[in-house]
């Protein structure tokens, strides 16, 4: 089995979307293997984002991912279910997202596009071991 890091990010959980967002993950056939309601620590919202460190949204992501709590999980499901999340996800700009994908059902802002999902098998191994390290 495979698995991807998806988090539900703050503005998901402060307008009461976590069930929702779940739901659809699991109505695909997805497996929640771990899972956590947490304000995400400025150190752990770092180094999951390294990537962007230095651009110009980096420290507006970093202030919005670890504003309020977060509900971070590990999906389970067949190989690079990294791609069969940001699919349902839609793309990182919620105005360029179709309906029925997540962003597109919810979101307007892309600072506040509600979810995280991996983008590569090599990254979901990345993300899952600085938020469940050993799982
Ligand atoms: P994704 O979350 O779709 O993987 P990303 O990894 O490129 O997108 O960026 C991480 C997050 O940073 C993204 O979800 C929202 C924010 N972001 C990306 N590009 C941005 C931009 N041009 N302006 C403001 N925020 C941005
Ligand atoms: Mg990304």
């Amino acid at each position: 089995m495979n698995r991807t890091l998806v988090i539900v990010k703050p503005d998901g959980v402060e307008r009461s979307l976590v069930g929702e967002i779940i739901s659809r993950f699991e109505k695909k056939g997805l497996k929640i293997v771990a899972g956590r309601l947490e304000t995400i620590p400025k150190e752990l919202a770092e180094k999951h984002y390294l990537e962007h460190a230095g651009k110009s949204f980096y420290s507006e992501l970093v202030t919005f991912i670890t504003r309020s709590p977060a509900f971070v999980m590990v999906l389970e499901g067949p190989d690079d279910t990294w791609k069969v999340v940001r699919t349902m996800m839609g793309p990182t700009n919620p105005l360029d997202a179709s309906p029925g994908t997540i962003r597109g059902d919810f979101g307007l802002e892309i600072g506040e596009n509600l979810v995280h999902g991996s983008d590569s098998n090599e990254s979901a191994a990345r993300e899952i071991e600085v938020f469940f390290p050993g799982i």
